[in-house]
């Protein structure tokens, strides 16, 4: 009985291990692995390579999405999951990677016991999931769905001058599958939780409910280069000023509006970045998330406030660029309650709880039925190679997954 099947943790947790090493960050476990640079150009060429190993059909689309494909009975769309393999800077082995992976080892596992689904079944990779590089964050799904003309996402800048479309050329995973690509009968994403709830509360799976929106914003305030030591306090056009007080102002926006409003500045390049220079120039980044679309419009125009006074008091000038806004996302209900049965059947402790991260299934949500399945991190970390989800708990999640994709596949 289909039903019974299992996934074999060891060899999800060896290939896991194995795309680890690709970018591996030396003495921890975790791996850095950018967008379209060549650490992720090699992760592809390792997941594809497993993808054919399988036998799977594999395209590769204009943005570099990846997908494979293993034939149901019937033609017609297949039942999806995936994420992402590429990663932050300080990246861990799980975030994203554990969603492609598992749903490969999803296949292995159904082909090894000769069941072929009624539909197909597919799992894909997505370009530049993170926006660490290249923004907005969930590039390749959002182009995936038709949310990005192509021209304006292969044309996208990254914080180190190189385009997105080079880039692709340039380690050869500039496809020719057409965008938006083929519309999947459902769309599951399993990953991990990256926060503290499930840990905290003893809870092995998150059936999520939905994703928080998202607001990134660039901001370069200019004022004047002057000298450290001879410019009275008064006379100074000080943009490193405006900007730290902008980062204070951030935490403290949260602090006062509470409830799920987060904020972080995680980019600051101050110009001439001297000891002995007032800064001429500081460019920042602002990321706000908020489960409620009109909570974050609040917080977002209480900052703009915020910049527009102080810019103004220290004689500064600024510029603003968006770099990502993406309103709050519900999953699909139906889909939310089937991942919650599954994971009860199979005897799993369970919540429903929403994800304070943004995931490629947010976009997928906008084409078909879309949900995710989370597993614990512990102590909450990621976006750190310390990140870690205890072998029993990838294997559950992993399980929920293939149970929830099998069952989706005779519906
Ligand atoms: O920033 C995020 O939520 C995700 O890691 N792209
Ligand atoms: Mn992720
Ligand atoms: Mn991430």
């Amino acid at each position: 009985m289909s039903s019974d099947l299992r996934i074999d943790i060891d060899r999800l947790q060896a290939r896991l291990a194995d795309l680890a090493a690709i970018g591996e960050i030396a003495g921890t476990e975790g791996c850095a692995r950018l967008a379209l640079t060549d650490e992720d150009r090699d992760g592809r060429d390792l997941v594809i390579s497993w993808m054919r190993d399988l036998g799977l059909e594999v395209t590769v689309d204009v943005i570099g999405n990846a997908v494979g494909v293993m034939a149901g009975e019937v033609d017609g769309p297949p039942v999806m999951t995936g994420s992402h393999i590429d990663t932050v800077r300080t990246g861990g082995r799980y975030d994203g990677n554990l969603g492609v992976l598992a749903g490969l080892e999803v296949i292995e596992a159904v082909k090894a016991a000769g069941i072929t689904p009624h539909r197909a079944l597919a799992v894909a990779f997505f370009t530049n999931e993170e926006g660490a590089r290249f923004s907005p964050d969930m590039l390749g799904s959002l182009a995936y769905v038709g949310g990005i003309a192509i021209e304006e996402a292969l044309a996208i800048i990254g914080i180190d001058g190189a385009s997105v479309g080079d880039e692709l050329a340039r380690i050869g995973y500039d496809g020719s599958a057409p965008l938006p690509g083929p519309v999947p009968h459902a769309f599951i994403e399993l990953h991990v939780e990256q926060g503290p709830v499930l840990e905290i509360e003893g809870l092995t799976i998150g059936a999520v409910s939905s994703v928080q929106g998202i607001s990134w914003t660039e901001i370069k305030v200019t004022g004047q280069s002057n000298h450290a030591g001879t410019t009275p306090m008064h006379m100074r056009k000080d943009s490193g000023f405006v900007a730290a007080a902008c980062a204070t102002f951030v935490r403290d926006l949260c602090e006062e509006l509470g409830g799920t409003q987060v904020g972080t500045v995680g980019r600051v390049e101050f110009l001439p970045n001297l000891v002995n220079v007032v800064p001429e120039s500081a460019m920042f980044t602002v990321d706000l998330r908020n489960t409620d679309e009109a909570l974050l419009q609040y917080a977002e125009r209480r900052f703009l406030d915020f910049l527009q006074k102080t810019a103004a008091a220290e004689s500064c000038t600024y510029e603003i660029t968006t770099l990502a806004r993406f309103e709050p996302v519900e999953f699909d209900r139906k889909l939310v309650s089937l991942v919650a049965k599954t994971a009860s059947g199979l005897g799993y402790s369970l919540k429903t709880l929403p994800s304070g991260a943004g995931h490629d299934a947010q976009m997928l949500a906008r084409v078909c039925p879309s949900a995710m399945i989370f597993t614990p991190s512990h102590n909450g970390l990621s976006h750190n190679p310390a990140e870690y989800t205890a072998p029993e708990d990838l294997e559950a999640g992993a399980n929920v997954l293939l149970q929830t994709m099998l069952q989706l596949a005779e519906t």
